[in-house]
């Protein structure tokens, strides 16, 4: 394929059909829930960058990025396909922790932090990325993260919460939870979080 800056109607059309779940979800036009800011008709082509992952990204129900420094301890996280190792972790309202996240599997995953409702939403972004051909399944297209999808609006995902690897990439999120209350960490690739790539985080 020519590798413009914009990917052709080609394109889209056979990222779409890797990811059945996300065109079965697409059709049932559940697109456009889930964000206030967002209308069904804006959805392509803002959806992928501004508010998702801009400013109000840093604040979350689960808490706020925290520092390296201010870590009270550190946890490794074990990412295969598709599960979390470990499952569950119980935390200290306001602990600060290191995450050292691994991803020892052969498909691309994510380790997110947040409530559900949070996962649920960005579960969307990600399979739009998916039919964009930024998200494959064992890589990352990072040109097309990077494209402009309107507005100066991308897919890249810098979010502190979250990180999201390539098969055998390692890296790190800082958190410091300040709210107490069950979160999760999840992976939110399309259909990992359905086959049980989720975990529980007990703020207490
Ligand atoms: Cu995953």
């Amino acid at each position: 394929m020519n590798p413009t800056k914009y990917p052709t109607v080609l394109g889209i059309i056979t990222a779409a059909t890797m990811t059945l779940a996300a065109s079965t979800v697409m059709a049932a036009g559940t697109h456009g829930s889930g964000h206030g800011n967002m209308s069904p008709a804006s959805m392509h082509g803002g959806a992928h960058g501004g508010s998702m992952h801009g400013d109000d990204a840093h604040s979350s129900p689960a808490g706020e990025p925290g520092k390296a420094s201010e870590a009270t301890r550190t946890v490794t996280v074990e990412m295969t396909d598709n599960r979390y190792t470990p499952e569950t972790l119980s935390v200290k309202q306001g602990e600060t922790i290191r995450f050292v996240v691994e991803n020892k599997g052969q498909l691309v995953h994510e380790f997110n932090i947040g409530t559900p409702a949070m996962h649920t939403a960005h579960q969307k972004e990600m399979m739009m990325m998916a039919e964009h051909g930024a998200l494959e399944a064992d890589r990352i297209n990072h040109d097309r993260m990077k494209m402009d999808m309107g507005g100066g609006r991308t897919m890249e995902h810098n979010d502190p919460n979250s990180v999201l690897l390539e098969p055998g990439k390692k890296a790190e999120v800082v958190w410091k939870f300040t709210e107490a209350g069950k979160f999760e960490f999840a992976c939110n690739v399309p259909g990992h979080y359905d086959a049980g790539m989720v975990g529980t985080l007990d703020v207490q």
